[in-house]
């Protein structure tokens, strides 16, 4: 590597939320909209397979109207939907960020480490997200402690785009905050909607795949990962990549290289 070339050098490292920090997607946001579809008496249930297959729309609301769409057409005929939806989805929110309280959905092996390693080396820490910027806030305590938002120079979150992934808004949205280019960065994402946000902006992009998207297509990606790994819990390589042999785990100088690639 010419070292003098300053365009190859990993200035900021931008997180996925969902599925990537955290797996919340199972035991986290499909428990919270289920409580709120309680609480405003329906008689719907998201269980595991079926929140598998609405998770091809991101974002709650859009999720939510997806699924009348596809399953209670009949509540199209209200005349106040939206509204209804985003009542329904802020009640969502609060069951949400009850469960976070709880403290029992853990970060995913490496991201605190990671992290950390970032910080150490002025590698600055992002968040690129389609979930609602409080969710952030509410993970983000309950795992890494009250200060824990200010660990990150940008949060971009939620709808402050007006297309979320698998649109790259919110990656323009906050390489725009942190004034650099793609080839500055490394993404770090847990699926092919999150893949092909980062993609579509220029990021070169690691994978850590969960239960939901170990199936999906990952064509593009830097490396497909198990996790990111931690000293003592080597991950696995789930992709063809030179980089990553005899590594354990993600640090800075592995990412360095993804970047050169
Ligand atoms: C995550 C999402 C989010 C969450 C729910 O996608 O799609 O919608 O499932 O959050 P990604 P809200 O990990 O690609 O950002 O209900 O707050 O929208
Ligand atoms: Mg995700």
């Amino acid at each position: 590597m010419d070292n003098t070339d300053t365009t190859h050098t990993l200035k900021a490292v931008l997180f996925d939320v969902d599925g990537t920090l955290a797996d919340t997607e199972r035991d986290g946001h499909r428990p919270a909209f289920n409580a709120a579809f309680k609480e405003f008496e329906l008689s719907w249930n998201w269980d595991i397979p079926l929140y598998g297959e609405l998770l091809q729309v991101t974002g709650g609301k859009e999720r939510i109207r997806f699924y009348i769409e596809k399953y209670q057409p009949d509540e199209l005929k209200r005349n106040d939907l939206d509204e209804w939806i985003a009542s329904l989805h802020k009640t969502k929110t609060r069951h949400f960020k009850q469960l976070m309280e709880q403290g029992e959905i853990p970060l995913r092996p490496g991201v605190k480490r990671l992290v950390r390693e970032l910080r150490d080396r002025n590698v600055r820490v992002a968040i690129a997200t389609t979930t609602t910027p409080e969710n952030v806030t509410y993970l983000l305590e309950s795992t890494l402690g009250s200060h824990a938002s200010n660990f990150f120079d940008v949060i971009g979150a939620g709808d402050i785009v007006p297309q979320k992934k698998p649109a790259p808004d919110i990656y323009y949205w906050v390489l725009g905050q942190l004034q650099l280019k793609p080839s500055q960065c490394i993404a770090i994402e847990d699926s092919e909607h999150g893949l092909n946000a980062a993609l579509a902006a220029g990021l070169p992009t690691v994978i850590t795949v969960n239960h939901y998207t170990a199936q999906q297509n990952f064509s593009g990606a830097a490396t497909v990962l198990s996790d990111l790994g931690e000293p003592d819990q080597a991950f696995t390589v789930l992709s063809d990549s030179p980089e990553m042999k005899d590594q354990q785990f993600v640090d800075v100088d592995v990412l360095e290289k993804l970047l050169v690639k």
